[in-house]
């Protein structure tokens, strides 16, 4: 699915601002016409979650009305008119002028309709979206059920993690295009000595025979190739000689348009390659480390609503951290998050909102399979040519019905969840592998989940919790443990680890000497001794702290003012103590990294990290 742009054929208008908000707990604003006007609507920002705008509306999960009224330009009387919605969470209905012209299910993916029949030239248009967010047990993520980690309570009722943030949390856009237009292109790219090669293929919004082309610059000469439409798609293969390779550490970006002669298309493309071999990931052939951060879309007012000026400020600092990748942890991000992940050069993991999936029964796995497909299917038609993109992640924490938490992986004896859930794992990597064999393909595991779940992964993505959740406050212990599990791990599979968690909670600003846990020395203490081990463990090949930065989760006896603290920022973005340990390893490799150092150089009791003075480059 292309991002809309605009160009001398294409057209677009951005309907971000102050709409009119209702909330409709009786289910009856579509009887009363409540697509035509609000009868009491008070004001609300698109994009943002409606949770934090208001505090009445903090915990109300349920039906509520966005509608605005807008002018179409007279311009594109000829063209098609589509409404495109970034995000809506979790069930979104759009009318235009009174007319329901669709529905999508899911948070975190875009949709669109054709309303080109319902525009109206002479008057304000009518657009009205509802938004609903219920916890139900057979959504995606679920809610309102009963899991194995449900020993605690917490309301909102979620399966997983974070604060259920519900709304239109992306910008709502009117774009036009040509009657017969570009529906849709895919790159993928590849290295051939100093060449690099950019197959391009694309497809009409209708199965015509035209001609057109397709060209990049950036490189010493243009490179062009003919595009010859039958049945609506064409394909050619460029080569660039001396090509200018994306890496992380380089990220080169060329110009890609392909032009018909009523339509034209132009996107960024980074050329570059991604495998794996026994411990290691390659980008370009070359061993590289996923180093960085599990993170949320989450902010104060705004919540899950996308946040330019957050965006911007959130890369700076992974960038000042050292850090090179991040996981979309646990739901796809905006488009404009990816977009600067390729302009940045940061190595995504892309993760679609399969979080805590349950498997209790064939008839609700059946329900959600279908609803992780759908997502796999979105994810990828969106992502599919960011450079920054190495790797599809189609499940975080995947729960059999009876945990083991506390042991190293494994599955219970005996439980049908396990035979279940891994038919359902297996589903979901082949379909995200069918879909895009030029990427890799992995799912999160959980403390003590089954292993034999990650079968058909690329690379093991662990989340593990030593030192916190297990053996918490006993560092030198859980450390061991940690390098015990991932010498077995490394010992059945002999394929890449990642250690996609790994975090203890910390309010900022607590301090304690011993390191007790929550004070910010513990957290120093911990991270340091978890990369100190990662960094003697040549198949490691990445390591995402838990998490970026202190974000909202639900409200219970294990959320300290309803926050996960495992940040290493807060939540308003100041670094904790652990910031400074993550830039000695990541961002100046020269000092004291672990990894530089003999194998058993490190005891496995981290020491005390040291906080420079504030004005030695700490962020503000
Ligand atoms: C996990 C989950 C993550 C939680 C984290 C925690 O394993 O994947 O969503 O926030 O643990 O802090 O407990």
């Amino acid at each position: 699915m292309l991002y809309p742009q605009q160009n001398d054929h294409r057209n677009k208008l951005d309907l971000s601002g102050i709409w009119d908000f209702q909330t409709d707990p009786d289910h009856t604003g579509e009887q009363g016409q409540w697509f035509n006007a609000l009868p009491q609507a008070r004001p609300i920002a698109v994009p943002g979650s409606w949770n934090e705008q208001y505090e009445d509306l903090f915990n109300y999960l349920d039906l509520a009305w966005y509608v605005r009224r807008t002018y179409v330009p007279a311009s594109w009387k000829d063209q098609r008119i589509f409404l495109r919605v970034g995000s809506a969470n979790y069930h979104g209905t759009v009318y235009v002028n009174g007319a329901k012209v669709g529905e999508h299910e899911g948070g975190h993916l875009p949709f669109a309709f054709e309303i080109s029949e319902l525009v109206k030239w002479d008057a304000a248009n009518v657009i009205a979206i509802s938004v609903e967010n219920e916890l139900k047990p057979t959504r995606v993520p679920a809610g309102n059920m009963t899991t194995a980690l449900g020993g605690f309570a917490s309301f909102p009722r979620t399966t997983f993690d974070f604060f259920p943030f519900a709304g239109i949390h992306r910008p709502v856009v009117l774009y036009s295009l040509p009657q017969t237009h570009i529906e849709d292109i895919t790159v993928v790219t590849d290295i051939n000595g100093t060449d690099g090669t950019v197959k391009v293929t694309a497809r009409l919004n209708e199965p015509a025979t035209a001609q057109g082309t397709v060209s990049l610059t950036g490189g010493a000469e243009p490179v062009r190739a003919d595009l010859a439409f039958q049945n609506g798609e064409a394909t050619a293969t460029l080569t660039v000689p001396q090509a200018h390779l994306w890496s992380d550490k380089d990220p080169y970006l060329y110009e890609l348009t392909v032009a018909t002669d009523s339509d034209r298309y132009t996107l960024q493309v980074g050329i570059r390659t991604i495998a794996v071999d026994g411990g290691q990931i390659l980008l370009n052939g070359q061993p590289v480390h996923l180093n960085g951060f599990g993170r949320h879309e989450d902010f104060i007012a705004s919540g899950k609503g996308l946040n330019l000026p957050l965006l911007v400020k959130d890369y700076q600092l992974m960038r000042w951290t050292g850090a090179n990748s991040y996981r979309t942890s646990h739901y796809p991000y905006s488009e404009e998050e990816m977009q600067m992940a390729d302009r940045q050069g940061f190595l995504i993991i892309d993760e679609i909102p399969a979080v805590s999936l349950q498997f209790e029964n064939d008839e609700n796995a059946a329900i959600r399979l279908r609803q992780c497909l759908q997502q796999i299917d979105e994810l990828i038609a969106r992502d599919k040519n960011h450079p920054s993109v190495v790797m599809w992640c189609v499940a975080n924490e995947p729960m059999p019905s009876v945990m083991n938490l506390g042991t190293v992986s494994g599955s219970a004896s005996g439980d049908p969840s396990v035979q279940r859930g891994k038919q359902f794992l297996d589903t979901l990597l082949a379909h995200a592998r069918e879909l895009d064999p030029s990427r890799l393909v992995t799912l999160v595991t959980v403390m003590g989940g089954p292993q034999e779940w990650m079968e058909h992964c690329d690379v093991i993505c662990m989340n593990r919790y030593w030192g916190w959740y297990v053996q918490g406050g006993e560092l030198d212990k859980a450390m061991v443990s940690l390098e015990q599990e991932l010498d077995g791990v490394w010992e059945m599979w002999h394929k890449p680890i990642i250690m996609t968690e790994f975090g203890a909670d910390t309010m900022a600003g607590m301090h304690g000497h011993p390191d007790v846990m929550w004070t910010e020395e513990y957290q120093a203490a911990y991270i340091r001794g978890h990369l100190a081990v990662a960094g003697r463990k040549e198949y490691v090949a990445g390591m995402q702290v838990w998490n970026f930065a202190d974000f909202a989760a639900v409200q219970s006896i294990m959320r300290v003012g309803g926050l996960n603290m495992k940040g290493i920022f807060t939540r308003i973005r100041t670094p904790k103590m652990a910031a400074y340990v993550l830039r000695e390893f990541w961002a100046q490799p020269a000092s004291a990294s672990a990894a530089q150092q003999p194998a058993g150089a490190q005891t496995s009791r981290p020491a005390p990290a040291t906080v420079p003075a504030a004005s030695a480059g700490a962020p503000r």
